[in-house]
């Protein structure tokens, strides 16, 4: 065998090793949020009396996992048994009575022997009670809670990296939305972080009016219309009641007053300036009431120009007054004073 001969094994070993790298690694990615789980069949669960070691007959018998996650039983008996979903005959019951249990259809392993094993993956949250045919006695439940990724994801599931980034259709207004915590739960407060930039030159935009609303399954719950941007961004708290898919909508993004720093023109229509963002309420399994306040911005910004009127102008304008009166007024009185003084008599 020549060097020529080995390279382009070499080269094919180098390739189906990399191959397999990179399928485990991918494999890995997708799977990293399951987990495995294992359920043994005990030694004496084909006895339904309770003189053998088995005190349980799956165990353990209640196993609480999340969507996605997988469960091995494994026979350590001596006889086959099955893991199928449905009622079982329970413990005592299936003595002395015609009561086999009921499959549901669900899932069935069918016969598996000692030694051997059976899987399956749960694709949906409830509970599943299970038995097995042969045995109608040995039952067993697992339930299914839904899946929290930890990392923040749109209403489609699809991960998001903040702040994510949108340009307004008429390619205006780009928005940078984020909210913390990353999971959204019920009965906890939520942050939608938010700012505005010029989409040509990055700028932040101060002072610009636009409507925000927040709105899940459907319903409305949260508008605030003409709503300004103080230093560029703004923030709206919210606390979820129901778990499900959410929208932030921002509509009409116009112009308050004068937008420093602009490239863009907002003078026109602002219909094509909106942006919608979305997000998942999941189920809060710590916390079932609501014990947070929501706290929204104070829009300053809207008085700012009043504000200014009411420190500066107001006490200018009484300050005139006072020094006009005392022009007028104020000699007046001295003569009146002085004249009173000078009388000693
Ligand atoms: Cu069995």
């Amino acid at each position: 065998m020549t060097v020529l001969d080995k390279i382009p094994r070499f080269f094919s070993r180098q390739v189906i090793f990399t191959i397999s790298v990179l399928i485990i690694f991918f494999i890995n990615v997708e799977q990293s949020y399951a987990e495995e789980f294992t359920i043994n069949i005990p030694f004496g669960a084909f006895n339904p009396e309770l003189n053998t070691p088995a005190e349980v007959w799956y165990d353990p018998p209640e196993l609480t996992v999340k969507v996605g996650d997988t469960v091995t039983w494994y026979n350590d008996d001596r006889e086959g048994h099955t893991v199928t979903s449905g009622n079982g005959a329970g413990r005592f019951d299936w003595m002395g009575s015609k009561n086999l249990g009921e499959s549901d259809g669900i899932f069935d392993s069918g016969r598996f022997m000692p030694d051997e094993s059976w899987s399956y993956t749960f694709e949906e949250e409830g509970s599943f009670n299970y038995f097995c045919v042969i045995h109608p006695w040995m039952e067993g439940i697992v339930f299914v809670d839904p899946f929290i990724p930890d990392y923040p994801h749109d209403a489609t599931g699809k991960q998001v990296e903040f702040p994510i980034l949108l340009i307004t259709p008429d390619n205006s207004v780009e928005i940078n939305f984020s909210w913390e915590p990353k999971i959204i739960k019920t009965h906890e407060k939520v942050n939608f972080i938010y700012r505005f930039y010029d989409a040509q030159t990055d700028q932040p935009l101060r002072k610009l009016e636009y409507d925000i609303a927040i709105i899940q399954n459907g319903i409305e719950l949260y508008r605030d219309k003409n709503a300004v941007s103080q230093a560029g961004g703004d923030y709206r708290q919210w606390i979820f009641e129901e778990p499900g898919s959410v929208l932030i909508k921002f509509r009409d993004i116009r112009s308050f007053g004068k937008v420093a720093e602009t490239t863009i023109d907002l003078s026109g229509s602002s219909v094509a300036r909106l942006g919608d963002f979305s997000a998942v309420v999941y189920e809060n399994t710590e916390q079932t009431k609501t014990v947070d306040k929501i706290v929204q911005p104070r829009q300053t910004v809207q008085f700012y120009y009043e504000i200014a009127v009411a420190i500066i102008a107001v006490p200018a304008i009484m300050l005139l007054a006072i020094m006009i009166y005392m022009k007028y007024k104020g000699p007046k009185t001295l003569i009146n004073q002085g004249g009173g003084k000078a009388s000693p008599i």
